[in-house]
């Protein structure tokens, strides 16, 4: 039998799209190849951008982090000309931003899809997407009018696309971090971001328990080299503790190595084949803005679907692909702009030493300029 959508992944695009379907009566189902503890288990991102929660808000999707998000309306800098506070919830558009673990939001998008009478079928994996078939690996076959790929950057949606010959835009920042997760309280009130010779270092709030630490490193950096002491020893200097007052230390519960590159597909999808989140572009996490891609996309797919479905043309989802492929570019756009802004470059050679008096141009105009300060705040928490 065949269902309106195939949903391939229930990350948070997969899980937003089908719950917006299943609000505008479209049959569908989500195959996701983890366990459902595995999917609820997975910290990633942390911060909601003003958009992302009023799509969430807006469908009934936001009780958790309505409930539980913490909001912040500030970021901090530091660096050896010493700490300055931008309060961007007064500056730009004036909105804040919403901390909400990414795990925590997956685990209410799953509650309120199976409440709506949603099907998910976990441990299982998409092997092929071939015009609107689905093969399953080991079981069978699952047919859609449209399949949906939400799996990720290195999903058979984006494969199945390029394939075809859908070109990718890609950068590599050539810029990795080791991403800490630490059973410790956040130590400063507000985001914090060190620029240091030693590398970058920075600081986000998870909870009220748990923090979430980068430290700049370099590529291969193999995370088993980096024992909890070392790790609280080169925060602390980056972080300049010396100078600003102590970190509060915990046990690192995760630590994994994030190569910061960046990609988009030149097309969404085409067909019966249409890609969502991660699947459709991979950003870098400097400017936390790939999780609120996968909402923001997943929604307006979700329209374009529901159109293509009751009218029977795939108008509205070239429609779709074209109001999204400008916003997702602006995202990294300004991604690549933090990235430059936090990250120096190596060594001490001439090159080296303009591009780090480049960075710390920047950081001061940052400081000092309101006109800056205003496109940070429109940038930071925009999508
Ligand atoms: P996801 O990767 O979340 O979900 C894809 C799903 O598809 C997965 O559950 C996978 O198991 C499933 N899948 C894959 N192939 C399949 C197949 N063949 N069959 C069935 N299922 C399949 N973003 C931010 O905004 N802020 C951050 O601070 C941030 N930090 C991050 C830190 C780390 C360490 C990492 C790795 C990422 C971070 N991100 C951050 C980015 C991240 O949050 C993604 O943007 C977000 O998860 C994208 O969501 P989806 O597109 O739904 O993809």
């Amino acid at each position: 039998a065949q269902v309106g959508v195939v949903i391939v992944g229930a990350g948070p695009a997969g899980l937003v799209l089908g719950n917006l379907l299943l609000d505008r009566g479209i049959d569908c189902v989500i195959l996701e190849r983890r366990d459902r503890a595995a999917v609820e288990g997975r910290a990633r991102a942390g911060f909601l951008a003003p958009r992302a929660v009023r799509i969430l808000t807006g469908n009934g999707l936001a009780a958790g982090l309505l409930a539980r998000g913490q909001t912040h309306t500030a970021c901090l800098f530091r660096s050896d000309r010493g700490e300055f506070t931008l309060d961007y919830g007064k500056l730009g558009p004036g909105e804040p931003h919403t901390v909400y673990p990414q795990q925590e939001l997956v685990r209410d998008l799953i509650d309120a899809y199976l409440r709506r009478g949603g099907r998910i079928r976990f441990g299982v994996e998409a092997e092929e997407i071939t015009d609107g078939r689905v093969r399953v690996r080991g079981g069978t076959d699952v047919t859609g009018r449209y399949v949906a790929g939400c799996d990720g950057h290195r999903g058979i949606g984006r494969a199945t696309l390029t394939a075809h010959g859908t070109r990718t835009a890609r950068w590599d920042h050539g810029v990795s971090w080791l991403a800490v997760l630490a059973a410790a309280p956040p130590s400063l009130p507000a985001t914090g971001y060190a620029l240091h010779e030693r590398g970058f270092a920075g600081h986000m709030a998870r909870t009220a328990s748990v923090t979430r630490y980068y430290l700049q490193c370099p590529r291969g950096t193999d995370p088993a080299d980096w024992s909890e002491d070392r790790i609280w020893t080169e925060l602390a200097t980056r972080m300049r503790t010396a100078e600003f007052g102590p970190l509060r230390e915990g046990a690192v519960l995760e630590k994994a190595r994030v190569d910061l590159r960046s990609d988009v597909l030149e097309s969404l999808g085409t067909g019966r084949l249409w890609l969502a989140g991660d699947a459709a572009g991979l950003i870098s996490p400097s400017a936390a803005k790939g999780a609120n891609l996968a909402v923001v996309q997943a929604e307006s797919l979700a329209r374009a679907l529901a159109e293509a479905l009751a009218h029977g043309d795939e108008a509205p989802l070239a429609r779709h692909a074209g109001a999204c492929l400008p916003r997702i570019w602006h995202a990294h756009e300004f991604s690549q702009w933090m990235s430059t802004l936090l990250h120096g470059p190596d060594g001490d050679d001439d090159t080296a030493r303009y591009g780090r008096a480049l960075q710390y141009a920047r950081l001061e105009s940052l400081r000092t300029l309101r006109s800056h300060q205003d496109f940070f705040a429109e940038n930071y928490t925009g999508i």
